[in-house]
């Protein structure tokens, strides 16, 4: 039985702790949280400050690729200058104010990052939301959150306009785009024209700053709030020792704006440190595409979901050998030990992985240098202390199988969502004990490492997505030849898992092409929420299983799918 846990203890100095010195030095201690942060005032400025003092490397701060092969590079000086542009705008010409909500849609451009620094400047809380999302996501999202503004792009932008109406609350729509469009405030030639002189709020590292909405079993997507002490985390010692960045490294992150992975991967990890972000944007994945990038530029790390490094393996036929690439990192889904076994025989270099949900950031993971055991992913990231825990919060034995807990009490760790915004039921769902419950299945061996076994419910982990099999159904249900639908998780050989839907035909359709209305059933759900989430196989049936109370049992069309039954 594991040692009982002591509880954490405020170092001496809480909520007075001052930054530790030196250049890319940890500048907070694990324990300590400060009653002020602000990722821009405190990070970013303080890189261009660096720069501007010559103690720093010529490397840019952002180094961005688009799909025609053009380049961007920003110095923190210029991000600093523009993203206080980007808080004017917001602020001054858009009239939002400290703790207003915007929506914030936007593909891999530059002003993605404008908004988020733009907003962690002025106070305004961000939602991001991939570019996959549909009209009614859009919808959804707008009205639950009571936004005040949107930034998209012209390809959402009808989208918006045509759902604009049935959100009382959406002010401002701000376009980002070659075009100017009627009704859409032109973000980039206001960003040019506005003042770079703004003075940020002094956020308390417990106010909110972002909003990520993630899917449930049931209902529709829940906001997930998070505070400014997200961002903290990325500058404790924990954190640094997992990736070891250094000012001089170039980080590749493949994650889609619309995800908490972004967040850390594509902003708070490389410039806490003072590296370099590099980010290509490609519209469409394609591993031919990544391994050639790899190859012409100077990238030091690299961070995808495990499927990324799958897919490369599968296209490219020989070895791999990128001139330096050093360090690599994946999360999103488990890791399989026969992927981390072919990456390191064809290109020398090991896969460290980290686990996290949108709840908790990243929180536990192998730092580099740590023994990796295949299949495991890692341990525990202070000051979040992971537990094995059964449904009443209570701690399990070495290896034992029980649920991922994370302490939250006596003392919440900085990082830990704050709740399920307007949402008490389901955030007390998760609170189980002195525990956060993820919900994820795992046990933990003698020396701490944890192994990932699988969700506790019927939520489907795909390509490092989380998808609510109940959005999925509630798509399907919308088209005339579906009587009633399950969906569930499927194995697959290059996906590992894929959406699967066991579907009963509605008597009109009973006769119709099997192939063809499989095509139409997967194209009507890509148009009606983010495609990621469509069903890659169909099944129809004539009836589902179900409880003698009429609920249908997923679990048993999963554990079929895995041949559990
Ligand atoms: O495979 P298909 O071609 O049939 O369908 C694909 C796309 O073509 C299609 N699609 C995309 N945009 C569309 C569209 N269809 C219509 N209209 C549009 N606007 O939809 C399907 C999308 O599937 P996908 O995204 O899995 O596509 P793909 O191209 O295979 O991409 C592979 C990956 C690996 C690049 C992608 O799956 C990916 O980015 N996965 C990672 C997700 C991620 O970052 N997760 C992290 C979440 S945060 C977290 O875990 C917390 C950690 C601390």
């Amino acid at each position: 039985i594991r040692k009982p846990y002591r509880g954490f203890h405020p170092a001496p100095g809480y909520l007075r702790c001052q930054p530790l010195s030196g250049v890319g030095a940890p500048r907070w201690n694990d324990y300590d949280v400060p009653e002020e942060f602000n990722f821009a005032s405190d990070v970013l400025d303080y890189w261009t400050q660096m720069e501007k003092e010559g103690k720093r490397g010529p490397n840019p701060a952002l180094w961005l690729v688009n799909n025609q092969g053009d380049e961007l590079k920003w110095s923190f000086g210029e991000l600093t200058d523009l993203s206080r542009r980007a808080a004017n705008v917001l602020t001054q010409t858009c009239g939002l104010q400290q703790g207003d909500r915007l929506a914030l849609i936007l593909p891999r451009v530059p002003e993605w990052w404008l908004v988020v620094i733009g907003c962690i400047r002025a106070g305004i809380i961000f939602m991001p939301g991939t570019i996959q999302l549909k009209a009614k996501d859009i919808l959804y999202r707008l009205q639950v959150s009571k936004a005040k503004g949107i930034v998209t792009t012209d390809t959402l932008a009808p989208e918006v306009d045509s759902l604009a109406s049935e959100c009382p609350t959406l002010k401002i729509k701000l376009l980002v785009s070659d075009h100017s469009h009627q009704g859409w405030l032109d973000l980039r030639s206001l960003i040019k024209s506005a003042s770079p002189d703004h003075t940020c709020v002094k956020s308390k590292t417990v106010d909110p700053m972002a909003i990520f909405f993630t899917s449930g079993t049931t209902g529709l997507p829940k906001m997930v709030k998070h505070c400014h002490g997200f961002a903290l985390r990325s500058s404790l010692p924990s954190c640094r020792k997992m990736l070891q960045l250094k000012t001089s490294d170039i980080f590749w992150c493949f994650s889609d704006t619309g995800w908490i992975l972004a967040l850390f991967g594509c902003m708070m990890e490389p410039w806490t440190v003072g590296a370099t972000l590099f980010i290509h944007h490609l519209p469409q994945f394609d591993p031919k595409v990544v391994e050639q990038m790899l190859l012409k530029y100077p990238i030091t790390h690299s961070l995808a979901v495990p499927l990324v490094y799958r897919m490369i393996l599968r296209h490219a036929s020989t070895s791999l050998r990128f001139p330096t690439l050093e360090h690599c990192i994946t999360g999103g889904e488990a890791l399989l030990p026969e992927d981390q076994e072919e990456w390191r025989r064809r290109t020398g270099l090991l896969l460290y992985e980290i686990y996290g949900q949108t709840e908790t950031g990243v929180s536990c993971g192998t730092p580099q240098g740590m023994k990796i055991k295949p299949g495991s992913m890692g341990k525990s990231m202070p000051p979040f202390d992971i537990q094995i825990i059964d449904d009443q919060g209570n701690t399990l034995p070495f290896n034992t199988e029980g649920n991922i807990g994370i302490r939250m009490k006596p003392t919440r760790p900085i990082g830990l969502f704050m709740g399920y915004e307007d949402n008490p039921v389901k955030t007390s769902e998760v609170e189980c004990g002195d525990f956060y419950n993820s919900g994820d299945r795992a046990t933990m061996d003698e020396e701490g490492y944890i192994w990932f076994l699988g969700r506790k419910d019927d939520i489907i982990t795909a390509s490092g997505y989380r998808i609510g099999p109940a959005e999925v159904e509630n798509a399907l249900a919308e088209h005339p030849a579906v009587a009633e639908s399950a969906v569930v998780s499927s194995p697959d050989p290059i996906r590992r898992e894929v959406v699967k839907a066991f579907i009963v035909l509605t008597p009109e359709f009973l006769s119709h092409d099997r192939d063809q209305l499989t095509k139409e059933l997967q194209q009507h759900v890509k148009s009606l929420t983010a495609p990621y989430k469509y069903p890659r196989k169909v099944e129809f049936v004539s009836e589902l299983p179900k409880t003698i109370t009429g609920k249908i049992k997923r679990s048993d069309l999963r554990k079929k799918e895995f041949g559990q039954m």
